[in-house]
């Protein structure tokens, strides 16, 4: 709840200049606290972006934080070498008084960024054009961290796209069974169970080096991209708490599983959520046009591979957090996860229909 914590007393922390003016809840993100805080400076208003980290989940937010630094300090200086606009065009940390990216009050880690202006992350696809975009910019974030150095980040949170791990994880939660949930979920859990030879076909091909290891974003939902409200063009792409070693099949297969069903991630209505095979299209086109020419043929013949993984691996973490009683992802009702994870498993059976078409398609672009 915002009451929580003291937001006159936080925002003093930081650089923002300007008194403190209101500060509220913000976004649709399943796993930061996000608020927007509004200061006055000499009559102007200014926003900025303040969230709370999950340190349940981010245990060392020193390193999670040193990934930003070096994660925004690299995107800010392509923005600027190109002439653009880094308040806009990139995520900007506020430091705090003391020079550091985050602020500890003994109990909450607080983190700000520039707020960007005139642009929205969107929750669903308005219009083809819109996920166009966000192709353009997850693509070209992929290629622009190409430059980067791998070997300076952290791996902050270890396996996060293994499906083999999260599988394993998932038989643990349904034998423990702590809040007493596995009866009322079989129908799921079966299905989990019988696709389970899809774990894996991308983390097998990693090993064997197959599919390289590239610094990947590993969380490119469509909200995670601001589109500039004027002109519809793709601004930034921003929560780089996942920005680690990973495979573009994982960056392209997630943005397709969240983009590519026409109703919400939670919609309990599964007659409303399928799979729309012009948005996988139009993704490609965007995707492969912005990545660059170092895409393998292997990556390619993969990318529907990773749609189906990321949505299978998707739907089993929602499912696994229903077993645990709803302690990762934020839900604002009950059963949110379970009709989540529900939606994860139509797109599945939906793009294995659709698998031929979908490999064919990447394959002659
Ligand atoms: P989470 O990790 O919980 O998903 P995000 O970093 O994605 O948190 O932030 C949640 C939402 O807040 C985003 O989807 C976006 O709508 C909004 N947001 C985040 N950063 C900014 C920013 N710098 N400017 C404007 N809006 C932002
Ligand atoms: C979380 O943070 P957010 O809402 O952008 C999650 C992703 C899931 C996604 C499902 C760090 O993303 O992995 O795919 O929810 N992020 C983390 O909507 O676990
Ligand atoms: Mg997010």
């Amino acid at each position: 709840m915002a009451a929580e914590y003291d937001f006159p007393s936080v925002s003093a922390q930081f650089c923002t200049g300007g008194t403190f003016v209101s500060c509220v809840r913000y976004g649709e993100g399943h796993i930061n606290d996000t608020f927007k805080l509004t200061v006055n400076d000499n009559g102007i208003e200014k926003h900025y972006i303040l969230q709370r980290i999950n340190n349940r989940l981010f245990a060392d937010v020193d390193k999670l934080m040193h990934n930003i630094e070096l994660v925004t300090d690299f995107c800010r200086k392509s923005v600027e070498k190109r002439g653009g606009d880094p308040l806009r065009e990139c995520l900007m940390l506020v430091r705090t008084k003391d020079g550091k990216s985050f602020y500890f009050d003994g109990e909450n880690y607080f983190r700000m960024y520039v707020f960007i202006e005139n642009a929205t992350s969107y929750q669903v696809v308005r219009d083809p054009a819109d996920f166009y975009e966000s192709a353009r910019a997850f693509g070209g974030f992929a290629s622009l961290l190409a430059d980067f150095d791998a070997s300076q980040l952290y791996e902050i949170l270890p396996d996060f796209h293994n499906t083999k791990v999260r599988y394993a994880n998932f038989l643990r939660a349904m034998e423990k069974d702590v809040c007493g949930r596995k009866n009322e979920v079989q129908k799921e859990v079966d299905w989990v169970i019988s696709h389970k030879d899809l774990c894996g076909k991308i983390v097998d091909k990693i090993a064997s080096g197959e599919i390289p290891l590239r610094v990947t974003h590993n969380d490119t939902k469509l909200n995670n991209v601001m589109l500039d409200d004027a002109t519809g063009k793709a601004l930034a792409v921003i929560d780089l708490d996942t920005v680690m070693p990973g495979s573009l099949c994982y960056d392209f297969g997630d943005s397709i599983r969240f983009g590519c069903n026409p109703a919400a991630e939670d919609e309990p209505d599964l007659s409303k959520v399928n799979f729309r095979f012009d948005l996988y299209e139009t993704y490609l086109d965007g995707y492969l046009s912005a990545v660059g020419g170092s895409v393998t043929e292997e990556e390619k013949k993969n990318l529907p591979v990773g749609a189906v993984l990321m949505t299978y691996e998707c739907g089993m973490r929602f499912l696994t957090d229903y077993l645990e009683g709803d302690v990762y992802f934020k839900t604002h009702r009950p059963k949110q996860n379970l009709d989540r994870a529900r939606t994860q498993f139509k797109l599945v059976d939906d793009m294995l229909s659709a698998f031929g078409k979908m490999t064919d398609a990447a394959m002659k672009r």
